[in-house]
């Protein structure tokens, strides 16, 4: 193989603006008023993210890495020789390098990402460390149909991988519903490699969400200026609070951006009212136990063969078979 970096092309999903603001709209229309987390990451906003992976007291970037490091021999063991890696989400791809270490050299490497722009960024720097292999990176929404670049993904012996706990930003049906397309885009033979918070002590969660520094605050409210610029708001962010909260019965954690006074604000020609102290739900952030995730990857088809975990439990990684 040539050690010179292929070449990497982005394909890209036409941009459905007018499908997100009615998503942005229906959020709003609702007795809660909410908005889709996958809004947060444009570019400001993945950037924020990162920095929001290195805060002291976000453990779960932290944690996961640790146990790609410690384990991803054992992981490449159990899923063997590939055709992809589909992962979803990819984001800067830094456990994915760990990951890519070790597995029995699969032909290519597809990263999904919303935020197109950094997506190509990080399938560039992949592509200098792994000329190997093919980095073929899909800009799209993966919570509604998107194409696989096709015919280069063989629909067999595909590694989905999914890191980060993003399954959790869905609520339970959702999450199912995800899980199933997984499913089927690993393929005949393929399996899904799953990284999935823990339930644990509400008060690490609710400092994990609510750090210090206000980096969480500063991506909660990032939201408000992207709708401001990408769909016509007159948000004032300085209007709202960031708030994350614990709701045991739930099992999530809840980011809320809460009305610091009675205020109206428009987008999409409509006109939305908030008192005082109400609030926008932005995130919820699903923490599940062991047995509970296994009911839901068991209700997509899945069957999980193996739960990698750090010493004190509070993160996962789960591999799944068909
Ligand atoms: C990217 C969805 C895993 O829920 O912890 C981090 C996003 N939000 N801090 C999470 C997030 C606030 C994160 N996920």
């Amino acid at each position: 193989m040539n050690s010179a970096a292929r070449k990497v092309l982005l394909t890209e999903q036409s941009e459905a603006t007018s499908g997100d603001l009615a998503e942005i709209l229906s959020g709003l229309r609702q007795e809660q008023k909410t908005l889709p987390p996958k809004f947060f990451y444009d570019e400001h906003g993945s950037e924020l993210f990162e920095r929001i992976c290195e805060l002291p007291e976000y453990y779960p970037t932290r944690t996961e890495l640790d146990i790609m490091e410690r384990y991803a021999g054992d992981m490449a063991a159990r899923t063997g020789p590939l055709a992809s890696v589909i992962e979803f989400g990819s984001g800067a791809s830094l456990k994915t390098r760990t990951l890519l270490e070790h597995l029995e050299r699969p032909a290519a490497y597809v990263p999904v990402d919303i935020s197109g722009d950094h997506l190509l960024a990080a399938a560039r720097s992949l592509a200098q460390d792994f000329p190997d292999i093919e980095i073929l990176p899909v800009a799209a929404d993966f919570t509604r149909p998107f194409p696989l670049p096709d015919p280069k993904i063989p629909p067999r012996r595909n590694l989905v991988y999914f890191p980060g706990s993003t399954i959790g930003n869905f609520l339970p049906d959702a999450a199912l519903d995800l899980l199933r397309v997984m499913h089927q885009e690993a393929g005949a033979g393929g399996a899904l490699l799953i990284g999935v918070d823990l339930r644990k002590d509400p008060a690490v969660l609710e400092r994990a969400y609510n750090d210090d520094r206000g980096v969480t605050a500063a991506f909660n409210r990032n939201m408000l200026y992207r709708l401001n610029r990408e769909f016509g708001a007159d948000f004032d962010p300085a209007a709202f609070q960031h708030r994350a909260v614990w709701n045991d019965a739930m099992g999530r954690i809840e980011m809320h951006l809460v009305s610091r006074e009675d205020q109206t604000f428009e987008i999409g020609g409509e006109t939305f009212t908030l008192r005082q102290d109400e609030f926008i739900t932005t995130e919820y952030s699903h923490k599940y136990t062991q047995e509970q995730f296994r009911g839901l990857t068991e209700a997509a088809g899945f069957t999980v063969e193996q739960v990698w975990t750090d010493p004190r439990e509070w993160f996962s990684v789960q591999f799944c078979t068909r």
